[in-house]
This record gives C-alpha cells, sequence and structure tokens, in this order.
C-alpha cells in the first residue's frame, strides 16, 4: 500500500498554520513527523509562532461575523461538499493516517469514513438546529428557545484518531456558525495539514470567509495554557488524557468558558454465562487488540462470569496466538495489529506489564515488545492477557496499549460493581443472551458509562450516539444525537403582545 503524499500536498517541508485556504509564513521550531512503521522521517512542518496565532485569532473573529449570518442550511452544503471532498480523497488521507499514526489501513479508511458520515450527518442537523416552544403563564405571550452560534471553537486533538476528532468537532461547529481554531497533536500533524488542503478549494469556491476553519501546529510551550486561557475562545473540546483534560479544564474554567471534555477510558465487557462466546471473542480481540489497544474505547478488562471464566480465557490465549503472526507493518494487507505510537508508549506498555505482575497479576499471553525484520521499529509489542483483581493500581489506569486484564465474578451485581469501580467511565458493554442481566446492566443502577451496549463491543462507536463520558473521562459529548447543542449558546425568548404588563407568578406591582 503507498500513495504519493505529495496528492496530499505534503512536501518535504511545510507549514503549520493556515486559516482555510491561505498558508501563514510559520517560521516557528521544526516539528518532525517520523512514522512509526519504521521510524523514519516523513516530512517536517515549521510550527507556528505566538504571532501567527495571533494573526490567526483576528482572522478567526471577524470571520466569525461574517459565518454567523450565513443561514444555517447554506453553512451545512458547505459541510457536505467538504464531505466529498474528503471521499474524493478517502484512500490517501487513509494511507496517511496509516503512516503517521500506526494504525492498520483498513482502521485508516475507517477514520475517514467516520468524518464522511459526520458531514452527512451535519448537513441534515443544519436544518434541524431546534429549540422548544413553550406555553406561557401570561396571557397573549409566546416563550421559545433558541440558539444561536457560541463564537471561536478550540478543538485540540489527539494522535490515536487524527482527523476524525476534528471532523466531529468541527462539522458540528461549522453549521452551527462557528468558526474553529484547530490544534492538533504534535505526533500527528501532517494529517492535519492534509485535512486542511482537501478541505480548501471546497471552502474557496463557496467563498467561506479566511479564519472559518483554522489550524495550528505548535508545540504546547507556544500554545498550550495560554490557549485554554484565552477569553475570546469560547468553547474549548479535548479529545485526549485525562490529565491533559483536566489540566485544559481547570484553566478554562477559570475564567468560565466552556468545554466539551472527551478523555481516557478503561472499558470493561462483562461476559456471562449466558453469552454467545463466539460472538464474544470476535469483538473482545478487535476492542482490545485493534489499533494496537490505542482507542479510548479500546477493551481494557474482561469481567468473566467464574463459571466460564477458564473457557473464555483459554478461546482468548488461542485467539491472540492464532493472530500473532499478524503484528506488523500496518500498510500490508495482512496485517491486524500495527506499531504503538512512539517509543513512550512502548514503555508505558513494558512498564504496566511489570507493575501489574508485581501487584500479583498474571501474565496469560504476550506482554513483550518484538525485534527483527518484520519489526522495523522499536514500537512493536505483543498484546497481553493478565489475570488480575479489579482494584490493582495498574487495573484502574488507563494504559493506552493492547494489555486486557480478566476478572471474575459471581453475581451481575457484583460484574456490575466492577465495571463501575474504576475513575472513568467512557464506554462498557455486556454479552447475555438473558435479558434481565441487560436490562440491569442499562438501567440506573447499571453501567455508569456514557456508552453502554449489549452484545457489541466497546469500541467501534457509530457516529451518530453522543460519544463521551461521565467521570474520569470528563462528561462531554461529542458527534450525534444533540451533541450539536454544546456548540451554540442557548437564549430563552419572552414575547408579549397582550398589550399589557404581566408580572411572572401571578405578583401585582400597581403604581
Ligand atoms: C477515540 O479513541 O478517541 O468508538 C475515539 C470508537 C471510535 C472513536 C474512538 N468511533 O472506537
Amino acid at each position: 500500500m503507498k500513495f504519493e503524499l505529495k496528492n496530499l500536498g505534503i512536501g518535504p517541508i511545510n507549514l503549520g498554520a493556515c486559516t482555510g485556504s491561505e498558508w501563514l509564513e510559520t517560521n516557528g521550531d521544526v516539528t518532525s513527523s517520523y512514522t512509526p512503521v519504521d521510524g523514519s522521517l516523513i516530512a517536517q512542518v515549521t510550527n507556528a509562532t505566538l504571532d501567527d496565532y495571533e494573526h490567526i485569532m483576528a482572522r478567526a473573529q471577524e470571520a466569525f461575523l461574517k459565518w454567523r449570518i450565513v443561514p444555517a442550511p447554506k453553512r451545512g452544503e458547505v459541510v457536505r461538499q467538504i464531505g466529498e471532498a474528503l471521499r474524493a480523497k478517502k484512500e490517501e488521507l487513509g494511507y496517511l493516517v496509516a503512516l503517521e499514526m500506526g494504525k492498520i489501513y483498513e482502521e485508516g479508511l475507517g477514520e475517514v469514513q467516520e468524518m464522511i458520515d459526520i458531514c452527512e450527518f451535519s448537513v441534515g442537523q443544519s436544518r434541524l438546529l431546534n429549540g422548544a416552544t413553550m406555553h406561557s403563564e401570561r396571557p397573549f405571550h409566546r416563550m421559545y428557545d433558541q440558539y444561536h452560534p457560541i463564537g471561536i471553537v478550540g478543538i485540540i486533538t489527539s494522535f490515536n484518531f487524527p482527523v476524525a476528532v476534528w471532523g466531529w468537532n468541527a462539522m458540528l461547529a461549522a453549521i452551527a456558525g462557528d468558526v474553529v481554531i484547530w490544534k492538533p497533536s504534535s505526533k500527528t500533524p501532517l494529517c492535519a495539514i492534509a485535512v486542511q488542503k482537501i478541505i480548501a478549494e471546497t471552502l474557496r469556491i463557496n467563498n467561506v470567509p479566511e479564519g472559518v476553519f483554522n489550524m495550528i501546529v505548535a508545540k504546547s510551550s507556544v500554545l498550550g495554557d495560554n490557549f485554554a486561557a484565552d477569553r475570546r475562545i469560547s468553547l474549548v473540546s479535548v479529545t485526549g488524557s485525562t490529565i491533559v483534560g483536566r489540566r485544559v479544564a481547570a484553566i478554562v474554567g477559570k475564567r468560565l468558558g466552556k468545554t466539551i471534555l472527551e478523555l481516557g477510558g478503561n472499558n470493561a465487557v462483562v461476559i456471562s454465562k449466558h453469552a454467545d462466546l463466539d460472538m464474544t471473542l470476535q469483538s473482545v480481540v478487535f476492542g482490545a487488540v485493534g489499533t494496537c489497544g490505542q482507542r479510548c474505547t479500546s477493551t481494557r478488562r474482561l469481567i468473566i462470569h467464574e463459571s466460564v471464566y477458564d473457557t473464555v480465557k483459554e478461546r482468548l490465549v488461542a485467539a491472540y496466538e492464532s493472530i500473532s503472526d499478524r503484528i506488523g507493518n500496518p500498510l500490508e494487507k495482512d496485517t491486524l495489529i500495527g506499531p504503538l505510537v512512539d517509543e513512550t508508549a512502548t514503555k508505558n506498555f513494558l512498564h504496566a506489564i511489570d507493575e501489574v505482575q508485581k501487584e500479583g497479576g498474571k501474565l496469560a499471553f504476550g506482554g513483550t515488545s518484538l525485534n527483527g525484520e518484520k519489526y522495523p521499529a522499536g514500537n512493536y509489542v505483543m498484546p497481553a492477557v493478565v489475570e488480575a483483581e479489579n482494584h490493582f493500581n495498574m487495573v484502574q489506569e488507563e494504559t493506552f496499549a493492547p494489555i486486557v486484564y480478566l476478572i471474575k465474578y459471581k453475581t451481575i451485581e457484583e460484574a456490575i460493581h466492577l465495571n463501575n469501580d474504576v475513575p472513568q467511565g467512557l464506554s462498557s458493554c455486556i454479552f447475555t443472551e438473558n435479558l434481565v442481566e441487560a436490562e440491569k446492566f442499562l438501567s440506573e443502577t447499571g453501567s455508569d458509562c456514557g456508552i453502554a451496549n449489549v452484545n457489541l463491543g466497546t469500541s467501534g462507536a457509530e457516529i451518530g450516539g453522543a460519544f463521551g463520558g461521565e467521570k474520569d473521562t470528563g462528561g462531554g459529548r461529542e458527534s450525534g444525537s444533540d451533541a450539536w447543542k454544546a456548540y451554540m449558546r442557548r437564549q430563552t425568548n419572552t414575547i408579549n403582545f397582550s398589550g399589557q404588563t404581566a408580572l411572572a407568578q401571578g405578583i401585582t406591582f400597581d403604581f
């Protein structure tokens, strides 16, 4: 699998900031993007400086004044065309995602498909930015909700979904009448640059003001806390680790700005004695090793009924063995598991394996780094299966790598308790053919996560649902359902056409 990066407008050295179709002559320090596939240099980016940021901010502020008065369905039409532009470059962009981030090409394509899907979703939503109409308690009064554009939205994305997360946020923001400033992960700047190049022509032919879709590549030392603290940004959306989210939220919270936080997960699959084990195993393996365990929705814990524990463990280890020769270059067709994103990720993986064993965990499979010809960089690992207990420190933490912990349970109540007994609350599921168990898992006494599924895995959510979770996951929702509301400011309007003054609550105040 190979595409020429120049087809995506990527050269050896690339500018690191743009306002839509215009690029700034950035001359900050240089970010070199190395592929996790073999460690070689893909290309470089000259980062933005604070002056570039100020330039972008000024353009964004001006653009907002124009964009907010473009009718929402017309903004939707631009988003529709952005979806078409992405569709036309799906293979090339999917390839770059795989090359720069290390996920397999098939998943790279899936990620671009998520962007296309959210474009289509947003087009429809652009005609549905509805508020409610309420009946007033006063005669000849009318009362209703309106949603207005909120302003500038800062979008901070992480390396693991280097393009789709921008899609979920930017497309909703765009139809809402907002303008965006995208700060991509410095691990995947080329994906962001490629996306901006793909959409530029659409912006030009539709006369979208410069400053609606901004992107800025900069180190956190240049654009970090100051970005969160900037009062000109109405809403900051962060997809990333809980550590980063907590820091950003504290800074934004101090100025009473708004945030959408989609942070770490510690996602469990409950496997009941009533589960269809064939189906369960299929989903668990994809959830645990897909994207090399680097989705925030990756399956990290299996909470297994004691009566099927040994069977599940055996079958899981056999499944891991059977795919162990499918680890390798993510751009090759037969590969199922690519590398981790970088050496730090590999160190974290090995550290977690060591630590959990010190706590009493038993390694049932894998847990090593891989070397040799088939693994041209030091980031390839053998996914791990570890028998553990839920309260172990390592089990309570999200290690962004393919480690799955096996935990036993006796009753459904205990399984739900274990599912919830971690700091994070993103995704969860139960495999069972038993209706009562399924309903208990979904009830108010069930899973406390933002996503709770029955008979499908923790990862691979569709864009049509609201995406996000509770507790240390941050509470924000991106993508589908009514997540669009977070990108708009809400207003309650009451209109009096009675010709008289009438006070609410029946108060008289005559003079
Ligand atoms: C993420 O890992 O940040 O549900 C997002 C999923 C994908 C999105 C993952 N649709 O796994």
